[in-house]
């Protein structure tokens, strides 16, 4: 019998799929075309697979509405930016990054802050304030001053109902450690050996969805510095959703916010409506897609 599942697990070979009807867990394998036609199933695919009793077998994958490289993850509907204020510092460049690539997968941002027990109350108040400019994007903020406060918590897991959710940000954010106390049971290893020298040794971790509150919710390995990878430059503004809100009263039809007359972005950046930072940022994307095309 065919029946429809998504991939939660990928493990030697094996997919464990969780039935789409039934929420069974079956576990399955690749039929051998599959590698034959130079494709490979990943963790968050949807497919229609024989449920063969012990073992059931993987016919087709359904088509992907996104798919991540890093580490390898498909269909996924909103990431967590877990972002600490202090080790790794906050950066608005990186996040700024991290935002824009998580865009350009069609993905909806939800930003997370931590570590705020390790700064002072006038450096709380200030990131706070940064944070609260992201809210013209309509990004959900998620800031309080003990971070992993029960109904701060609570509230973040209200997002992820039928939704594949995973977590991402810099490499010691807290990422493991959030999902550790939203459910202890996880016992996700923190200050991993990923955050040392040796990471390429111990890249061996997979990546699993686990069944949250109603959804589904990945851990990711981090990253201590981004590429903004596969973006034109003629793009990167739609990539910035309160700079997609306004454009259209710009005086020029694809306006780029650089130096067009009658920028009506520019207008908002200055009466301090969108953030500077977040143009400034935008302007030094910019400049950083023309130095790839040159590199290559
Ligand atoms: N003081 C303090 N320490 C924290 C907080 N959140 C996480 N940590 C610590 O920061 C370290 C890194 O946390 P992890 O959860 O492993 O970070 P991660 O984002 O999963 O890192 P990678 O897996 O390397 O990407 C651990 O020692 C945590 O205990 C926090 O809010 N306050
Ligand atoms: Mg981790
Ligand atoms: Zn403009």
């Amino acid at each position: 019998m065919i029946r429809e599942g998504r991939i939660i697990k990928s493990i030697s070979g094996f997919y464990d799929v969780i039935d789409s009807k039934s929420d069974k867990l079956v576990r399955t394998r690749a039929r051998g075309n599959f590698r034959k036609r130079g494709i490979k199933p990943i963790v968050g695919d949807i497919v229609s697979y024989e449920d063969g009793g012990d073992l059931g077998y993987i016919m087709e994958l359904l088509p992907r509405t996104n798919s991540l490289v890093r580490p390898p993850i498909a269909n996924v509907d909103q990431a967590i930016v877990v972002t600490s204020a202090v080790e790794p510092n906050f950066s608005s460049n990186l996040l700024d990054k991290i935002l824009v690539n998580i865009e350009h997968n069609d993905i909806q941002p939800l930003i997370y802050l931590t570590k705020t027990d390790l700064i002072d109350q006038a450096q709380y108040e200030q990131l706070k304030q940064t944070l609260a400019g992201y809210e013209i994007a309509d990004y959900k903020i998620f800031d309080d001053k003990d971070s992993y406060n029960q109904q701060q918590i609570e509230k973040l897991e209200s997002n992820f109902q039928d939704k594949v959710t995973v977590f991402t940000g810099q490499s010691g954010a807290g990422k493991s450690t959030l999902l550790n106390h939203i459910n202890p049971e996880l016992n996700i290893a923190t200050a991993e050996i990923s955050q040392t020298l040796n990471r390429g040794k111990h890249t061996t971790r997979q990546v699993s969805l686990f069944e949250i509150s109603g959804g589904l919710v990945a851990d990711t390995p981090g990253f201590s510095s981004l590429e903004l990878i596969n973006i034109d430059k003629e793009e990167l503004s739609n990539l910035f959703p309160e700079f997609v809100k306004f454009s259209h009263e710009c005086q020029f039809r694809g306006c780029n916010h650089a130096n067009e007359p009658g920028c009506k972005i520019k207008e908002l950046v200055n009466s301090g409506k969108i953030m500077k930072s977040r143009y400034e940022n935008y302007l030094y994307f910019l400049n950083e897609i023309n130095s790839y095309k040159k590199r290559y």
